[in-house]
């Protein structure tokens, strides 16, 4: 008997590296039936006969043989490089699909990409969803955190799976239906900005500790484990104690024999323009993008530090203060930055008409991925309280918190100003805050500004909605820009 005649598999996961393994596993345990397929087929024998060797886990050496092993409706996922190798899969597979079968892309590709395929895919009867898949090999071994999303109609048919195998915060699933086409994959680009914030903030408190306070590394880690125990709590600053204490063979701290030039793959940056494209105030993302690239200028910086001098003086303030004047400027700014992303989201929402559920968005990231914590699960808390929300900083909560910490969060930059040390995402969530909760802005000027150079026109905040122009110098005319256009 042929192998189509008797479907076996639940699901077939095409790309065999350590993703794409990892998440297989992790299925197979779940008592799922995964059919494994690669590009290059010695990869799929050799999973096979090593790691998934006694699991429930069935090979194909074809696209063909793959889809023939699937049960109906066919569940395929595609973890391979984004880009072109996404839809060249897609190409080969169309093909051999039939009208309600669902392609699940949980790779890192742009949501633009996701909203273009899901388009495609949609004109051929076929169910496509791009899925964020966040969590590292261990997260996907044991308990990702799924952000799917795109073709509504293939959830029903991929929650029982993404839902099990997924990471539980408080004995939920960090896995919910994120929104129409790209929103799965929109959602996880955010989270990865968010990630860059939340870095660059940690950054900046152990910079204060070790420059302001000169305190040792074990003196570091002792308060990243006192943070840990308050509304820190993350896997962020857990880490960061683990790693203030490892010591090289010397017996040296290791980090600090690490070149201080950050990489990136690009994920921050494409939150960045995005917030740039949508019109939206996320700053310090922003700032947390362009701190790395600064710090990828080593030869300009140790040049430019030989000749730009900043402040020589030393600090004379009560110590204890300041280590809890930082944390609290820490999770401000933290607090400000989740605002931020989660304007940026609404801004989306409203683009490209997603019915996000941010509440759940909130719960998908409160565990199996990088910036999983506690303070997640209050972000939850007040979007279930409210899911019409506007700003996070208007919540209840939230704007307790920041309240307790504001005075805390202002002198750490005062001093940080004053002895010179750059804490670029500290100062630009300030300034957001302090921005946001101004009612006049000095924009009045700008257009003044505009109108006087360019004829740009401007509103009185009498009459809004009327466009004006001032003949500034008696001597331009007094026709305006858009007049121009007419
Ligand atoms: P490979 O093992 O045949 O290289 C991560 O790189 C995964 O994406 C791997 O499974 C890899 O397959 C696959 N991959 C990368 N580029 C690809 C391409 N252009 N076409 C098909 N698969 C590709």
């Amino acid at each position: 008997m042929s192998q189509q005649q008797q479907p076996e598999a639940d699901i077939a996961l095409i790309g065999l590296a350590v993703m794409g393994q990892n998440l297989i596993l992790n299925m197979a345990d779940h008592g799922f039936t995964v059919c494994a397929y690669n590009r290059t087929t010695e990869k799929v024998d050799q999973f096979l006969a090593n790691e998934a060797k006694g699991k429930s886990v069935v090979g194909a050496h074809s696209i063909k043989e793959m889809v023939g092993k699937l049960k109906r409706p066919r569940r395929v996922i595609l973890l391979v490089k984004a880009g072109q190798a996404v839809d060249d899969f897609i190409k080969q597979l169309v093909p051999y699909l039939e009208r309600g079968d669902i392609i699940i892309d949980g790779g890192n590709s742009e949501y633009k990409d996701t909203q273009r395929r899901c388009k495609e895919l949609d004109g051929q009867g076929l169910l496509f969803v791009g899925s964020g898949v966040s969590g590292g090999e261990e997260g996907a071994r044991y308990g990702p955190s799924l952000m799917p999303g795109g073709h509504s109609e293939a959830w029903p048919h991929i929650k029982p799976i993404f839902q099990k195998i997924a990471a539980k915060a408080d004995g939920e699933p960090c896995c919910d239906w994120v929104g129409e086409d790209g929103a799965g994959h929109f959602v996880k680009m955010v989270h990865n900005g968010i990630e860059y914030g939340d870095m660059q903030l940690i950054c900046e408190a152990y910079h204060l500790l070790k420059d302001v306070l000169k305190l040792s590394h074990t003196e570091m880690a002792d308060i990243f484990t006192e943070w840990n125990k308050t509304e820190l709590d993350s896997f962020l600053i857990e880490i960061t104690r683990d790693i203030l204490n490892y010591k090289d063979s010397d017996g040296k701290a290791l980090v600090e024999k690490i070149r201080d030039s950050a990489g990136q793959k690009g994920t921050g940056k494409w939150t960045a323009i995005s917030a740039l494209d949508y019109g939206v105030p996320v700053t310090l993302i922003g700032e947390s993008v362009f701190a790395r690239c600064l710090s990828s200028l080593k030869e300009e910086r140790l040049e430019a530090s030989k000749v730009l001098k900043g402040p020589d003086g030393v600090f004379n303030g009560d110590r204890k203060q300041f280590i809890e004047d930082i944390r609290k400027a820490l999770y401000a700014s933290k607090i400000v930055s989740y605002a931020q992303g989660f304007m940026l989201l609404r801004e989306a929402a409203q683009q490209f008409n997603w019915n996000l559920n941010y509440g759940g968005i909130a719960l998908m990231w409160r565990g199996g991925c990088i910036i999983r914590s506690v303070f997640l699960g209050n972000i939850k808390t007040a979007f279930t309280k409210n899911p019409k929300l506007n700003n996070l900083l208007l919540d209840e909560f939230f704007l307790g918190e920041v309240s307790k910490c504001q005075q805390s969060w202002r002198r750490t930059l005062a001093e940080a100003i004053q002895l010179g040390i750059p804490t670029p995402c500290f100062s630009t969530a300030l300034a957001f805050f302090d921005g946001y909760r101004t009612g006049q802005l000095p924009a009045n000027l700008i257009q003044a500004q505009r109108d006087y150079f360019g004829a740009h026109t401007y509103e009185l905040l009498a009459s809004p909605g009327k466009w004006i122009h001032t003949n500034w110098t008696g001597k331009g005319g007094n026709v305006s820009a858009s007049s121009y256009n007419a």
